[in-house]
Parts: structure tokens; sequence; C-alpha cells
């Protein structure tokens, strides 16, 4: 129950999480879908990076972009250099040590998180890197359970270590290789918390059916023409046999998840 995992303790958290919604806030989510177990989920997204022109186009985009025209999310990006106080707006500097590349500055960062937290609270505040925890779907789940969370994205060699000790609540890595910066990695978490807020993907069952499944992989799916030159969809999918569908479904989910990735069972 891997990809179950994550909303341990679920009604708990999630009472707690609604109960800190504002009136505003609950007014404007109200609507299609804003409701789970009858309670409304919006969520606030803040990224922090010196490449926002990255980022901007992939959060007015897709499912990020369906999440906020429903006001269940709300993705900000902000530049770092905007939080700078020098002439040449610089956020990096020499290391200390005479080691080789640059270090991101505290003041920038600093000032920006202060300036965030002053106008809200905040459940996380996580820094993008390869040696933080690895990113996966319980990881996602739980974070989509949050109200307000801050992404930091990382560069160059590396970030005053300072900031990590004194500023940072989580540090995560989305996998086993290195980016060069950490846009793509706060692309990738706010995609994945994101869509599974319920509401965003239109018919709820289909996030539930792809991450939440049982730890299993998805069967594989077909659409029309039915016979294409020859290459035929199975033919229990056209029978209209309901069981006999699920029964199919089921076994090729576990057919694929002991050939592709048999580590899941
Ligand atoms: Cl979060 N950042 C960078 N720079 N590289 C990575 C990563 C993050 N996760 C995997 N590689």
């Amino acid at each position: 129950m891997k990809f179950l995992s994550g909303f341990s303790g679920f009604e708990n958290n999630f009472s707690r999480f609604v109960n800190r919604f504002s009136y505003e806030e609950k007014r404007r989510s109200l609507g299609e879908n804003a409701y789970f177990c009858g309670k409304i989920i919006f969520m606030r997204i803040d990224i922090i990076t010196i490449l926002p022109e990255m980022l901007e186009g992939f959060v007015r985009c897709s499912i990020l972009k369906r999440a906020q025209d429903k006001q269940l999310a709300e993705i900000h990006l902000h530049n770092l250099r905007d939080y700078t106080a020098d002439k040449w707006r610089r956020v990096d500097d020499y290391p200390f040590g005479g080691f080789a590349g640059m270090v991101m500055k505290i003041e920038p960062i600093e000032n920006c998180i202060t300036a965030l937290k002053a106008e809200r609270t905040y459940d996380e505040v996580i820094f993008t890197t390869p040696d933080g925890e690895r990113f996966d779907q319980p990881m996602a789940n739980t974070l989509s359970l949050h109200k307000n969370i801050i992404i930091l994205c990382g560069h160059f060699k590396g970030i005053d270590y300072r900031i990590r000790e004194h500023l940072i609540t989580k540090e995560v890595s989305i996998g086993d290789y290195v980016l060069t910066g950490g846009e793509l990695a706060a692309a990738v978490m706010a995609d994945a918390i994101v869509r599974i807020i319920p509401g965003v993907i239109s018919d709820e069952q289909s996030a539930l059916s792809d991450s939440f499944q049982d730890n299993l992989l998805a069967a594989p799916v077909y659409t029309r023409p039915a016979d294409y030159k020859g290459w035929k969809v199975p033919e229990v999918l056209l029978s209209g046999h309901e069981a006999k569908i699920k029964e199919w479904e089921l076994e090729q989910s576990l057919e694929r998840t002991k050939r592709l990735r048999p580590d899941l069972l």
C-alpha cells in the first residue's frame, strides 16, 4: 500500500488543515467539485527561483492552469533577484575555504522567505537538492494536504548551509541524478501535488486509479478505432461485460507490475 501512504491519520490531518481556511477562501472555493469528504481544499505554493521565466509557461498550462482557474490552487513565482539589496542584484558569491564554484547568498533568500512568512503561515519550506529526501507519491499525498508551502529552487554549487539549518524544513530530491537547478524539480513536485487536489482532475476517479491504486501499474487503455490496420483492441473491452472488464484490468495491472516493477509487489 505504498501509494496509499502519506494519508495516515487522514481525517485528523484533514480537519486540522481545513479549519485553517479563512471564510473568504472557503467562499471562493465553493463550486464544482470543490469538496472532498464534504470539505474544501485550497492550496498555495510559492516558488522562489532565479529563473522564473523557466517556470512561467509551465505553471500557466495544463493541470496547474486548470487548478488555478478553478480556484483550487495558486502558484506564485518569486524572482530571487527582486529581494537583493545591492545594485548588481547578486544572488551568489564565492565560497569560504577556497572551493570551486559559487554559493547562493543568505540575504536575498532570507528576505524573500521572511516577506512571505509575514503574509501567512507556511506548513513547509522546501529546498530542492540532489541530496534531499526522495520525492515519491506518498510525499506528494502528504504535501497535497498542506495549505501553504514554499519551494526554494537550489542552484550553482549549493546554498549557504545556514539557510538549510535555519529556514528550510524539508529537503527534497526528485531522483538520483544531478540537474542544473531546482526549477525542474519544483515543477515536477507542483504538478504531482496539485493534480491530486480533489476537483482538479475532472473525473476524480482518474487521479485515484493512477496514483492511489494498490501499488500496481495501470492497465493499458485504448480508444477508437477498435481495429487499426489489423492492430486490434482486446476483445473483452468491446464486450460491455463490466465484471469481466474489471477482472481483465486487474490481471493486466498485476502482469505489468510483475514484469516491469517487481520491486513494487
Ligand atoms: Cl531537487 N535539484 C537538483 N539540482 N538536481 C536534482 C534534484 C534536485 N533532484 C534530482 N536531481
